[in-house]
């Protein structure tokens, strides 16, 4: 059982800056979405951090990340930049898609994002493709696709790891398994809820760990990722984990009746990043004094960049028909 001594010092300390760095992140969307000037819908990942932190610190710039509608959390943990992710959500010119993409499509390309679809599973044989064109090129890139419990339904989850395992190709599915799909709960979806069982059935190594513990996704992250690099196929990796927002905006859900308050509440004792922050005070990698500093460091540049992307130009109306289309000439 691989222990948190197991992790570099300065992984370690990454892992935390990077779930806390979401988790702020997202906590702004929050303070600011009841104005109404933040027009796109947002799908929150606060509860899931230690996943895309986890999965995310393997990677390289170069290498290819695939997202979900729910997206935050893995641009930032990617590398995206934080006042090109809101100016976007804001319906900017100086967003990541120049406005017109909202938060469900981010693109970070810099960073190996070359665009995100909130089709559900949409981005499992994006990420297939890529990893086929890296390999037929040599590039040694890795694809990694993160994707929810519901993607596991669509048929091209399923192609796509037949297709990978039968090409033995450099890609890592991740599935977030929060055990919803909007409102639905996957006991009323699938017959059992291992996700990772799947992969069985086409020779993939698999590994289902506890998608709010970021040692245990970064363990299994590392031997997945460092297989595809060396050549060795693809991966699927299930994290079991929660979000705590509803399926889209930011108010909880279970006052509406989509799920139980007390299952909410037991995950939410069961935080992602309490939990490392108490493993690392213990360590002696954080102390009460680099938590408050990091923390506010965090949130001035958090509350600059959200300003600064609200307070930037809309698009011009010339814009409208640019970039929607292939322009041949
Ligand atoms: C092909 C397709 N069907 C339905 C939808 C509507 N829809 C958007 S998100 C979502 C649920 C996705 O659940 P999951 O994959 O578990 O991701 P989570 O929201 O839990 O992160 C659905 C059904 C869609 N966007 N695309
Ligand atoms: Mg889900």
């Amino acid at each position: 059982m691989p222990q948190l001594s197991d992790i570099p010092p300065q992984d370690r300390r990454r892992l935390w800056e990077t779930m806390l760095l979401i988790r702020r992140f997202e906590e702004h969307i929050v303070d600011v979405y009841g104005q109404q000037e933040m027009q796109s819908p947002v799908h929150l990942y606060i509860g899931q951090e230690a996943v895309a932190a986890g999965v995310c610190l393997h990677l390289r710039p170069e290498d290819y990340l695939f997202s979900t509608h729910r997206s935050h959390g893995h641009c930032l943990a990617k590398g995206a930049d934080v006042f090109s992710l809101y100016a976007e959500f804001y319906g900017r010119a100086a967003g990541c898609c120049r406005g017109k993409g909202g938060s469900m499509h981010p693109c970070a390309p810099e960073v190996g994002i070359l665009g995100t679809t909130a089709i559900v599973g949409g981005g499992i044989p994006l990420a297939t493709g890529a990893a086929l064109a890296s390999k037929l090129l040599g590039q040694g890139r890795v694809a990694v696709t993160l994707f929810g419990d519901g993607a596991s339904e669509e048929g091209a989850f399923h192609e796509s790891l037949n297709f990978a395992a039968l090409k033995a190709l450099p890609v890592v599915f991740v599935c977030e398994n929060n055990f919803y799909a909007t409102a639905s709960p996957i006991h009323q979806r699938q017959p059992h809820d291992d996700i990772f069982r799947h992969a069985a059935g086409y020779g993939i190594p698999a590994a289902q760990v506890d998608g709010n513990d970021a040692a245990a996704v970064y363990f299994a992250a590392r031997e997945a990722v460092q297989r595809a690099r060396r050549g060795g196929g693809p991966s699927l990796i299930e994290a079991r984990t929660y979000r705590w927002k509803g399926h889209v905006g930011p108010s909880c859900d279970w006052e509406n009746g989509c799920r139980p308050k007390q299952e909410l509440e037991q995950w939410m004792d069961r935080c992602p990043l309490e939990r490392f922050t108490q493993r690392l005070l213990q360590s002696g990698d954080l102390t009460e004094q680099d938590i408050r500093g990091t923390l506010e460091r965090t949130d001035v540049m958090l509350a600059r960049e959200l300003e600064r992307a609200k307070h930037s130009p809309p698009p011009a109306s010339s814009e409208v028909w640019r970039h929607v289309f292939h322009e041949t000439k």
